[in-house]
Order: C-alpha cells, then sequence, then structure tokens
C-alpha cells in the first residue's frame, strides 16, 4: 500500500444461515486478499439475538479494522462482491431478516456521506448492541459523530449476546 491516501475504515459482518462462523472468516480473507485493503483489527465472534425482524435464528456478528487505499464506494463493492461469493442473493430476501453474509461499513476515516446507497458512518450503528460490542472491543476510544464507541455501548441493550471464544 504505497499510492494514495490511507483510510481506516471499519466493518461489521453478520449471518445467520449455514455455519456462520466459517463463513464470516472466509469473508474476512476474502475482504483482505489484496494488497489495497490490509486487516489491522479482528474482534471476537459474538452470538447475537436477531434484531429487526425476530422469527429468524441467531446470527454471528464480528467487526474488523482496516487499513485502506480504496474508495468508500469500492470499499462497498469489494464487500457486496464478497457477499455475493458467499452466496448472498439480495433478490429472494426480506429486510433484516436471513442472510449468510452481511458486510456494512460502519465508518471510514471521518467521512460523512448521504447518497443513494451509500450512508457514511452507517445510520443505524448507535442502535445495534450486535454492532457495537463488537467494534467497543477493537476500537472502544473511537468518536464517531461525537460519542465514543464505549459510550455508546453502554445505552444500548446488550441482553443475550454472547462473546465466543476463538475457534482456534
Ligand atoms: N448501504 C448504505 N450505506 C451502507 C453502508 N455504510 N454499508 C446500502 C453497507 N451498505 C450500505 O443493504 C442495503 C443497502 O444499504 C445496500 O445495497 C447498500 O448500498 P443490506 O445489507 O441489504 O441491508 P438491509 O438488510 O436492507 O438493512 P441493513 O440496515 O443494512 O440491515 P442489516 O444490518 O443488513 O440487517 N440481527 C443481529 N443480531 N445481527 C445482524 O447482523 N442483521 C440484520 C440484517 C437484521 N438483524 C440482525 C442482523
Ligand atoms: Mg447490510
Amino acid at each position: 500500500m504505497t499510492e494514495g491516501h490511507v483510510a481506516q475504515a471499519y466493518l461489521a459482518l453478520g449471518g445467520n444461515v449455514g455455519n456462520s462462523r466459517a463463513i464470516l472468516d472466509r469473508a474476512v480473507q476474502l475482504l483482505c486478499d489484496r494488497p489495497d485493503i490490509r486487516l489491522t483489527a479482528r474482534s471476537s465472534d459474538y452470538f447475537t439475538p436477531p434484531w429487526g425482524f425476530k422469527y429468524q435464528p441467531p446470527f454471528i456478528n464480528l467487526c474488523i479494522a482496516v487499513e485502506t487505499t480504496l474508495s468508500p464506494r469500492d470499499l462497498l463493492a469489494r464487500a457486496q462482491e464478497v457477499e455475493f461469493k458467499l452466496g448472498r442473493d439480495r433478490a429472494h430476501e426480506k429486510r433484516w431478516g436471513p442472510r449468510t453474509a452481511d458486510i456494512d461499513i460502519i465508518a471510514y476515516d471521518d467521512v460523512t456521506l448521504d447518497e443513494p446507497g451509500l450512508i457514511l458512518p452507517h445510520p443505524r450503528l448507535f442502535e445495534r448492541a450486535f454492532v457495537l460490542l463488537p467494534l467497543a472491543e477493537i476500537a472502544g476510544d473511537r468518536v464517531i459523530a461525537g460519542q465514543s464507541l464505549r459510550e455508546a455501548l453502554a445505552k444500548v441493550d446488550s441482553t443475550g449476546i454472547e462473546r465466543l471464544p476463538p475457534l482456534r
């Protein structure tokens, strides 16, 4: 990574179809398998009760930090490519329903953006313990929209969320 601006971004991953821990592990590998994106931190995996649409299996969630020379748009494209490779089928899923691998960009430097198809920071970040808990593990002091992730985490309900021991 030698050319251009190197941004720091946080991504949230989740899934509840198939062997989610293995699928999300693969997602992290696929996201970071090129020189334009480098993994700098990874949270534990978390077992999380379904949020939004409640009548579906529990999720596995985790967050990663990366350094990247990709633009926000190109990073989103990369994330969606990985979702697709892992068998996500957007045409046949319902909003907030089951999925094999969902990858959201939570923050990209301090960029704020509100465009069709890309909003930064992620608009529902502060409502979601399943994002804030893993994110605070790797970036508790990080301030997004004026709040540290640790402070934000203290305001949400984390009932039922379990941090899982490493797989290997
Ligand atoms: N989009 C806009 N901004 C962004 C961004 N910052 N990062 C657009 C990623 N995508 C962004 O995405 C819909 C569109 O959002 C994309 O086309 C992209 O251009 P989607 O993944 O199909 O999202 P969605 O499911 O309709 O809504 P949303 O709010 O992203 O929900 P999630 O998080 O994807 O919902 N419960 C638990 N415990 N854990 C989960 O992981 N996930 C969901 C799925 C529901 N309940 C959950 C979980
Ligand atoms: Mg999403």
